[in-house]
């Protein structure tokens, strides 16, 4: 017992030195996927919960999925709201009713809020083609083209 309380002790003590500055925190981006012309949503955490307002900045960069052709490139900024320790970016696929391998595009984090240090600021988001599956059901319904 008195080990156990001699131990919160010395994390209470660490708690309040901590405290005589302002919180920093840790962010990082999910890697995320969506069917092609749905709305991909990569998630971004803090650590722990934010004391003030944190806008996270982002940009979209091309892959395989091009910006303007696959996907709708973005440059803005989200807000995790004080309280939260999470948001999501949202990002548009496009439809292009051709018959694709998956593709990928990627988010990236700026780093500008002071309090915040990135441990990963790359979200990689695959795209997955919806345009193979109806070419295969023509197939399936024509069996003339099996004979
Ligand atoms: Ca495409
Ligand atoms: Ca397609």
């Amino acid at each position: 017992m008195a080990q156990i309380e001699e131990e919160m002790e010395k994390k209470g003590s660490d708690h309040d030195h901590q405290h005589h500055h302002k919180q920093h925190y840790k962010l990082w981006v999910d890697d995320a996927w969506a069917k092609e012309g749905h709305t991909m949503k990569f998630k971004v955490h803090l650590n722990k919960e934010a004391d003030h307002d944190v806008k996270v900045y982002y940009q979209t960069h091309s892959g395989t999925a091009k910006g303007g052709k696959d996907y709708y490139a973005e440059k803005d900024y989200v807000t995790i709201e004080k309280g939260d320790d999470y948001a999501y970016i949202y990002i548009d696929t496009k439809d292009d009713h051709k018959k694709e391998h998956k593709e990928y595009f990627y988010v990236k984090i700026d780093e500008k809020d002071p309090y915040v240090k990135v441990t990963d600021y790359v979200g990689k988001g695959w795209i997955h083609d919806n345009d193979g599956h109806k070419h295969h059901e023509k197939y399936e319904h024509n069996d003339e083209v099996w004979m």
